[in-house]
């Protein structure tokens, strides 16, 4: 009988450490339905000290979708998978507090760091979690300069590979929609639009592109989402619109879109800084109109992933 092969494959982390909280544990075992959120959007996307009291009403809305809140940061190099109250305070108060894509993760792990999650990196410790389903505002894609800067959010590549649906209002309207709607066919990541076949702009109803599907209700989005996790790994974008009565006025969104890039231009900001600099800039340039958008857009949108996750859970059983 030949030796036994020595085993030289590396091995990979199938399966990164984590720390549930005993609410999600306990919300896991039992097949009950459960959504995560990103940390990234509170640490960065929305400003102290109003995000800590968003943070708060994001997870009701989960709670009133149907299902049990999982808010997802590293904390102290380990990541925590539904967060106490202490935890929440931690990742809102901050200003230093590391934005955390997935190439971060194994940085943090290693050197005992603290951060927030992004959609890339929330997506894949939810699916570690075995959670299905994951709400936050807009998702990162293709940034407007691309072709000179190859400026493109890790969101995409990350929703190739992880099995759960994300339900956002689009992707961020700072960024080249169609180019961000191309690159995420390349990637094979299913979109279907909730309730409509045009493309939601975030801040806006219509981002100016069509989509070639929608489903109807949070039953069929659960459907859609266990076809997908039968196919093939890869994501489901639940793509979900403002109404336009609560929607930023379009002629303002376009003014201060144009302001807040090229100040970013102006001021040099590169790679993970654009993001948060644009955001905040288009919160100052509106005096708040922007960001009471934004957390509205999020609180629908973690709704409806509550209501999808409880579908879910209900088809399983
Ligand atoms: N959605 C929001 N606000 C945000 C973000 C999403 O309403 O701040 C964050 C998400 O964490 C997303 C990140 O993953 O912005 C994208 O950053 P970048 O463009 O650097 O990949
Ligand atoms: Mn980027």
């Amino acid at each position: 009988m030949p030796p036994e092969a020595p085993r030289t494959e590396p091995r990979h982390a199938a399966a990164p450490p984590l720390t549930l909280s005993p609410e999600i544990a306990e919300a896991l075992d039992a097949g009950a339905p459960v959504v995560a959120l990103e940390s990234t959007l509170l640490a960065h996307g929305l400003p102290r000290p109003d995000n800590r009291a968003a943070a708060d009403d994001v997870e009701a809305a989960v709670r009133a979708g149907g299902a049990v809140p999982a808010t997802i940061a590293v904390l102290d190099g380990v990541p925590h998978v539904g967060l106490t109250a202490e935890q929440v305070d931690r990742v809102c108060a901050d200003p230093d507090l590391a934005k955390l894509g997935v190439r971060d993760l194994p940085v943090a792990a290693a050197l005992g760091l603290s951060g927030a999650t992004t959609v890339s990196s929330t997506a894949l410790l939810a699916e570690a979690a075995g959670i299905a389903l994951f709400a936050t505002g807009g998702l990162g894609g293709v940034h407007r300069q691309s072709a000179e800067t190859f400026d493109e959010s890790a969101d995409l590549t990350a929703l190739s590979r992880t099995s759960l649906a994300v339900v956002c209002a689009g992707v961020k309207s700072i960024l080249d929609v169609p180019a961000t709607l191309e690159r995420l066919e390349s990637l094979s990541v299913t979109v279907v639009g909730y309730r409509t076949r045009t493309f939601p702009g975030f801040y806006v109803a219509d981002g100016g592109a069509q989509l070639d599907w929608s489903v109807e209700s949070p039953e069929q989005a659960a459907a859609v989402l266990a076809a997908r996790r039968e196919l093939a790994p890869g994501a489901v974008v639940v793509a979900n619109p403002l109404p336009a009565d609560e929607q930023l006025d379009p002629a303002l969104h376009d003014r201060v879109i144009a302001d807040a890039l090229a100040a970013a231009e102006t001021a040099g900001v590169r790679g993970k800084a654009v993001t948060p600099f644009v955001l905040d800039h288009l919160h100052r340039a509106s005096e708040g109109a922007t960001l009471a958008v934004n957390v509205r857009l999020v609180l629908r949108n973690a709704e409806l992933a509550g209501r999808i996750a409880a579908a879910l859970a209900a088809a399983a059983r």
